[in-house]
């Protein structure tokens, strides 16, 4: 298996990613400004398959009509040079002290309708360009102060927020779904829609729920303390994993947006392993910061680490599922056995009524998992293979 990167591996970056200067809330840019179209090459060069953008990205905020027409059509140019594709693009909602309340969930309606238009400007862009996902980041749609809001309302003003987007995008006939990206906290004290599950509660609420899923990240799930794989796990069984933005997390303090595997490796060795049995067939997104101590040699080295880093982890997860001693494993602590239903073809409750079960026999057999994860811990670190 090839650890060179192609089109063909559907790896995407934003161009928030390696564009960021490095500015945090203790210290200015560290790094100049990055030509999108600068990105788009070198980006395809390492064997990217697209690159994402917020509107903002592309076109400075408040551009004019020539100025945007320029923008747009020198990015335009360095997509159809190197092939690079559009697979998603996204608002931004929260930059500019207009959305310093939130946008969709602003208290100030004048906010949420202009915020609403941004949305729409920028989705025929996106559709213009041929991207099939459009992420909903709501950074800004929370509160410090739970007096500030009320949590309830605001909710149904974003349910009533996703409504119009979503009848935008039937009325104009395009071929665009959207996915919510949730997040706990920052740049918010608390965000609305926090986690996975929250999202794919709130999804059921809207008019048209089969054209919204999520875009978890796994830095926002790991800040809230939860488990990404499980996460994913479960946003594949409701056939919600429109998209996914990949990076690094130590655990719940700030936002990190380390490169892929440079937070918890083993929970990024379990979801790779995970995305690829069950052929996760989007684009995989990486939204990671380059770190601020990083020159422009270093950003593009960041980039390719985040790539390598996801085909090593797939080398590794296909050589433990295909180890004859993990599949051993596997079977001594009966994993096949979770697969058969646990009611026949034809039973009932009923049936459950007169069987003989040992259960102390039961309670006394242990499950061996502790002899397989030392295995799963020994192909990541290419250990006797
Ligand atoms: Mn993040």
């Amino acid at each position: 298996m090839s650890l060179n990167p192609t089109p063909a591996d559907k790896f995407t970056f934003g161009l928030w990613t390696v564009g960021w200067q490095a500015r945090d809330p203790f210290g200015d840019a560290t790094r100049g400004p990055l030509d999108p179209v600068r990105s788009v090459n070198e980006l395809a060069a390492r064997g990217a398959y697209g690159v994402t953008f917020h509107d903002d990205d592309l076109i400075p905020f408040g551009s004019d009509e020539s100025a945007r027409a320029g923008h747009i059509a020198r990015f335009k140019k360095a997509l159809a040079e190197t092939g690079m594709k559009i697979p998603m693009a996204t608002t931004n909602l929260f930059s500019h002290p207009v959305f310093k309340d939130g946008a969709l969930t602003s208290n100030d309606r004048d906010i949420r309708r202009f915020a609403l238009r941004k949305v729409m400007r920028n989705i025929d862009l996106a559709a213009e360009l041929g991207a099939q996902i459009y992420v909903c980041w709501g950074g800004r749609e929370g509160a410090e102060s739970d007096g500030a809001k009320d949590a309830y309302v605001a909710l149904e003003r974003y349910r009533e927020g996703f409504n119009v987007l979503g009848q935008y995008v039937i009325d104009k006939g395009y071929d665009i779904k959207f996915a919510i990206e949730p997040k706990p906290n920052e740049p918010r004290g608390d965000i609305f829609l926090p986690t996975i599950g929250h999202a794919l509660a709130f999804i059921n609420s809207l008019d048209h729920p089969e054209m919204v899923g999520v875009n978890p990240e796994v830095g926002h799930e790991q800040m809230a303390g939860l488990n990404f794989v499980h996460g994913i796990a479960q946003a594949l069984f409701h056939k919600k994993l429109f998209h996914i933005d990949l990076n690094g997390q130590h655990g719940p303090k700030y936002d990190q947006d380390l490169v892929f595997g440079h937070g918890d490796l083993k929970s990024a060795f379990f979801l790779v392993d995970l995305l690829e049995r069950y052929n996760y067939a989007g684009p995989k997104h990486f939204d990671y910061k380059p770190a601020r101590t990083e020159d422009d040699k270093g950003v593009w080295a960041s980039a390719s680490a985040n790539m390598r880093t996801y085909l090593l982890l797939k080398e590794r997860a296909l050589a433990f599922r295909s180890d004859p001693r993990v599949q051993a494993a596997m079977k001594d602590s009966r994993i096949d056995q979770l697969e058969i239903p646990t009611m026949a073809a034809g039973e009932s409750w009923k049936d459950l009524a007169d069987e003989s079960f040992d259960v102390d026999l039961a309670g006394e057999r242990g499950y061996g998992y502790e002899a397989l994860d030392q295995l799963a811990l020994e192909h990541l670190m290419g250990v006797g293979i």
